[in-house]
Parts: C-alpha cells; sequence; structure tokens
C-alpha cells in the first residue's frame, strides 16, 4: 500500500519478474471484478461469509460456497480515497453474533484525519448494515496523504487494537512515532464496551501508558512507521505486527510487548537510520523478529497470518504475508523466509475467514483463498505456459497448457474483468485452460491484464 504509483510499472515488470517455476501453494479465486479491495475477513459468527473491504468506501458480503454478492455497507460520502487513503479496515465485535456490533477504519472527507466508527448489521437483513454511524474515535492527519495506518482487530483480550500510521511523508518530520503524547506512529488498544470519563470509549487499565503515567492512554506500544497489517495468532494469541519500511528494510513485529518501543524514526528494522544517529542505543528498542530489504525490487510489506486452518493449505503454525510491489507471497517458519508464490500482483492484504484459511487480496480486483497443491500436502510440481500471450483488438479466445503432477489440483484466477476463463477455472493433473479475451473498445491504447494460472503469472497484452 506503500508505492500505489508503482502498479502500472509493476504491472510492466511481470515480463521481466522471474516466475517461480514450482508453486508452493495455489490460489483458488473466491471474488474477482472487485474496486480495490483491501481487505477481507469473516464475521466470526458461524455464518461462513466472506467480507470484502474496496477502498472508496464499500463493504461486500459473500457467502464462502455459494453464489451472490451484497454491499454490506456504503460509506463513500464519509471516505476521502486515494493513494494511501480510504475505508482501510474492518473488524468485528467477538459477539457480533449477538450485538450486531462492527467498526470501521478510514480516512474522512475534508481533511482527511483517520476516523474509527461503530456501525452495526441490520437487525432484519444479516447481509446489510444500519448506515448509522457512531465516531469512536478521531486522529488529525495534516499534512501528507500517505502513512494512514488502517488495521484494526479485536485481541483475544476483547480490545480492539488500532495501527496507525506516522504521519506521512518521509522519516517522520515531526518524530510522531516516538511522540507519546501523540496517537500517530502507535498500536493503540481500546475498550469499545465500557466508557472513560466523557471519552466515547474506554481505556484498558493495563495499558502501559494510563491515567498518570507519561504517554496517551491509549497507547499500547510505539515507534511505528505505518502498520498498514497485523494479525493475532488464534491459536497462541500472539500479535504479529508488520510495519511498512523507507527505503531499506521490511520488518515483522512478534510479540507486541506493552509500552514497547519498535524504533521508528530511529531504526528501519534492525539497521540504525540518519535521523536520529546519536539516539542509535540498541537496548532501548525492541528489534523486528524477522526483517527483509529492499532487492528485485521489493518495497512494502503486507502482514499477514498465522495459519491455522484445517485444508491443510499450509504447515500449521506458518506465519504468510508478502510484498505489495513484488507480489511476492512468503512464508516464515520461525527462522527463514521462503518464498511460495510470485502473484505479480499489488498484495494489498491477507484476510482470515472463520475456520481459519487464509485470502489474498490483490488491489487489481482479486480475493483468493490460499490452497495447497495436493490434497495430502506437498509433492505436487505445477507449471503452466506459454508466457505472455498477444492478443488482438477484436478479441479472441486461446489455450494455455498446464503441466501437473498427476492428481495435483490447480486452478486459475483473472486480474482483469476483461479476460474470462468460458470453461472453468481449475483442474487436476496436467490439461489446458481455456481464457477468452474480450474485444477492447473505447481504450485508444493497449492494455495489460494478469491471470494467475497453476501458480505461474501469464501478462496477457491486448494490441
Ligand atoms: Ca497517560
Ligand atoms: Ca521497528
Amino acid at each position: 500500500m506503500l508505492h500505489r504509483l508503482l502498479v502500472t510499472f509493476v504491472i510492466a515488470a511481470g515480463l521481466l519478474h522471474p516466475m517461480a517455476a514450482i508453486a508452493q501453494i495455489q490460489l483458488v479465486p473466491v471474488a474477482t471484478g472487485l474496486n480495490s479491495p483491501v481487505f477481507a475477513t469473516g464475521a466470526r459468527d458461524g455464518t461462513r461469509r466472506l467480507f470484502i473491504v474496496e477502498q472508496a468506501g464499500v463493504i461486500r458480503v459473500m457467502p464462502l460456497g455459494g453464489d451472490g454478492m451484497a454491499t454490506f455497507l456504503d460509506i463513500r460520502s464519509r471516505v476521502l480515497s486515494g493513494g494511501e487513503r480510504g475505508l482501510l479496515g474492518l473488524a468485528f465485535h467477538p459477539s457480533y453474533a449477538s450485538n450486531r456490533r462492527f467498526f470501521v477504519y478510514y480516512t474522512r472527507t475534508g481533511d482527511g484525519a483517520i476516523v474509527i466508527a461503530e456501525y452495526q448489521a441490520s437487525s432484519g437483513n444479516r447481509d446489510a448494515a444500519d448506515p448509522t454511524e457512531r465516531v469512536v474515535l478521531t486522529i488529525p492527519h495534516p499534512g501528507f496523504a500517505n502513512h494512514n495506518g488502517g488495521m484494526l482487530t479485536f485481541g483475544p483480550d476483547g480490545y480492539l487494537y488500532i495501527g496507525v500510521g506516522d504521519g506521512g511523508s518521509g522519516n517522520d518530520p515531526p518524530n510522531n512515532a516516538q511522540n507519546k503524547a501523540v496517537l500517530l506512529g502507535k498500536l493503540l488498544r481500546i475498550d469499545v464496551n465500557n466508557q472513560s470519563g466523557t471519552l466515547p470509549y474506554g481505556i484498558p487499565l493495563s495499558n502501559p501508558f494510563f491515567g498518570a503515567i507519561d504517554g496517551r492512554d491509549e497507547i499500547l506500544a510505539y515507534g511505528l512507521r505505518n502498520p498498514w497489517r497485523f494479525a493475532f495468532d488464534r491459536a497462541t494469541n500472539q500479535l504479529w505486527l508488520a510495519d511498512v519500511g523507507q527505503v531499506e528494510r521490511e520488518e515483522v513485529n512478534a510479540p507486541i510487548v506493552n509500552g514497547g518501543n519498535y524504533g521508528w524514526r530511529v531504526y528501519e528494522g534492525n539497521q540504525c537510520t540518519n535521523n536520529d544517529r546519536a539516539l542509535c542505543t540498541p537496548s532501548n528498542y525492541i528489534f523486528p523478529i524477522f526483517d527483509y530489504g529492499h532487492s528485485g525490487g521489493r518495497c512494502s510489506i503486507t502482514g499477514g497470518y498465522v495459519y491455522r486452518g484445517t485444508l491443510g493449505a499450509l504447515a500449521t503454525g506458518t506465519y504468510v504475508y508478502g510484498d505489495f510491489c513484488t507480489g511476492e507471497m512468503f512464508a516464515w517458519n520461525g527462522s527463514t523466509q521462503r518464498l511460495l508464490l510470485d502473484t505479480g500482483a499489488n498484495i494489498s492484504s491477507f484476510g482470515e475467514d472463520d475456520a481459519g484459511e487464509i485470502y489474498v487480496v490483490t488491489l487489481g480486483g482479486t480475493v483468493s483463498r490460499i490452497a495447497g497443491t495436493a490434497p495430502s500436502g506437498g509433492g505436487c510440481t505445477l507449471d503452466a505456459s506459454p508466457g505472455p500471450v498477444l492478443v488482438a483488438r477484436t478479441g479472441a479466445t486461446t489455450t494455455i497448457a498446464v503441466t501437473a503432477t498427476t492428481g495435483c489440483n490447480w486452478s486459475a484466477a483473472s486480474g482483469a474483468d476483461w479476460i474470462t476463463f468460458p470453461n472453468g477455472t481449475s483442474g487436476t493433473g496436467s490439461g489446458s485452460l481455456d481464457i477468452a479475451v474480450a474485444p477492447r473498445t473505447g481504450w485508444a491504447v493497449p492494455r495489460f491484464g494478469l491471470i494467475f494460472v497453476a501458480g505461474r503469472t501469464i501478462l496477457i497484452i491486448q494490441g
């Protein structure tokens, strides 16, 4: 989410970027043709639905394993969207099944301030929300459009965790992240079931800067740059927080310690920056569990989830995350980073359904479930050819050859609404995939689209 302007170049770079020959996982599309989706989640209400957040200010809802997509909430009139702004986060109350309360994170029209607001699902229609808004928290974000943060989720303690960016520009000019008197550059924790004094929310007594202790009472941890995505491991309750770097290092922090200082702008990942070099005393900061550099076009981490699903998509306990710029999906097993799949797409987020299966969201408009390559897990080799496909302006139907180990499943997804699959999107073992490219009308220049087939990313160029 850091470098949206690179989108066009990243797609073009799909021609040049080497793709993983052997896929460790595959993506099973569950929704395509979305408008800049930035998040997906279940509600943990037992209904097996997936809620998808579109940046402009719309939340869509769909049944998993079924058909149909409904508009759950539309607050586009309240949301300032574009670049790193928009409707960025969604969290369902732990008792959502009975109280229908949920919370959103957005940048508002007018001044771009960060708003945490509460809504409630309709009592008569579970696929629609009441548009009445209760503003819970407003955080001024003047001067710059970037680094808004955007994640919120409930912890196992029942409190709402909120990740706020440092206020923008580069290298945090006002030094917000190290300033405990402001909420920018922080992880916050509030109690939405109570009120403290005149506040519309409560402050947990266990917050590290509660009351007379120096620092805003809402702060749980500080020294963050742009904590775009974080998640709790549903088995261990450990919080995994990814913080987007400046120009050098992308980092993941786990665990998150109450009152912890995670380093920015003094440190970027494990590196001392030149912002406050005299302050680089390592014992004063908490360093990431791992970080990675900007080689090969990597530029912005999208934090993910620890896999606790039951379908064998990944080894249990694997932390999955990605890079927005390269489209690579990685696994962290506790000691090493491993490439799972190079999608070539802009990975805006990951999401988790009620059963613990993990989804990947691409800004280009897709939500896909991460799946293993064999029912028994492992042992599958998948590939697809040819590489870039050139199609005439008048449109065409063409075929992609898929090679797969006998018995291994593969699937396909389209990153463009003008590329479709007339004869299905999946298969088992080697076979072929038909793709249909619509005629190009109303476009003055050639257009580019990506499809994802059996672990390969294939560029479609329509002249
Ligand atoms: Ca205080
Ligand atoms: Ca850090």
